[in-house]
């Protein structure tokens, strides 16, 4: 995994405190999936009482953000360079290892790297998508590749779900009457609505207007950041 943007120092120092301010609820928590990084966050969440399915929208408790999202690539064929990125909005490290990506069709993914860990540090992204070879995806940096799961150029949906069954995110986009659709355009979110709630509202998101490379003309920000909307 590329480690995409790192934060200020300051942000660092503030993830200190953050980290001592939280020490008490935190031996609440179920053990961590932890490397035992100072940082590390626990990979479950907080206990809370079972959300009945019927009883409306998943509470969203995550601070991993889905930021961008191209479902429909042009330069290269949807089978090779469909992607979304995530992005860690907490002041330590998490571990993605186990978390599954899912839609409300079926499709669903449990992240598994075999022990190494997807591991995102405080302000990183990760990008998920159905193929890591550059050479075949249009040169985008895919740290992590799923399986049984794709990205709809038509209405779709992407949960974020941790180990314990707790949704972290969801993104449920339509096919262009709220959202932008425009082939070979990611959807990105607008900066100052990175969290999981904002980012369920399509006026926080535009189709991306920056190249994703001199060799790729797609407009994208695969692992940085997004580009400023309109
Ligand atoms: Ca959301
Ligand atoms: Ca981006």
């Amino acid at each position: 995994m590329h480690l995409m943007r790192l934060l200020p120092r300051s942000v660092f120092a503030a993830a200190a405190c953050a980290v001592t301010l939280q020490a008490a609820p935190a031996a609440t928590w179920p053990s961590p999936a932890s490397d035992g990084h100072p940082f590390d966050a626990p990979n479950l969440a907080a206990p809370r009482p079972a959300q009945p399915l019927a009883a409306g929208p998943l509470p969203q408790s995550g601070h991993v953000v889905i930021t961008e999202i191209m479902k429909d690539p042009a330069h290269v064929t949807d089978a090779r360079g469909e992607w979304f990125e995530v992005w860690n909005a907490m002041p330590w490290r998490v571990n993605l290892e186990g978390w599954t990506i899912s839609d409300e069709s079926g499709a669903s993914h449990v992240i598994s790297t075999g022990g190494s860990g997807l591991r995102l540090g405080p302000g990183q992204f990760a990008v998920i998508g159905n193929n890591s070879d550059p050479a075949l995806n249009g040169g985008i940096q895919v740290d992590y590749v799923w399986s049984s799961f794709s990205l709809g150029n038509g209405a779709d949906q992407i949960l974020l779900t941790r180990p314990d069954g707790t949704l972290a995110d969801r993104v449920a986009y339509d096919d262009g009457v709220l959202w932008p659709d425009a082939p070979g355009r990611s959807l990105s979110l607008r900066p100052g609505a990175w969290d999981v709630l904002s980012n369920d509202d399509p006026l926080n998101w535009c189709a991306a207007s920056s190249p994703i490379s001199a060799t790729n003309p797609d407009r994208a920000t695969p692992g940085r950041d997004n580009d400023v909307c309109p």
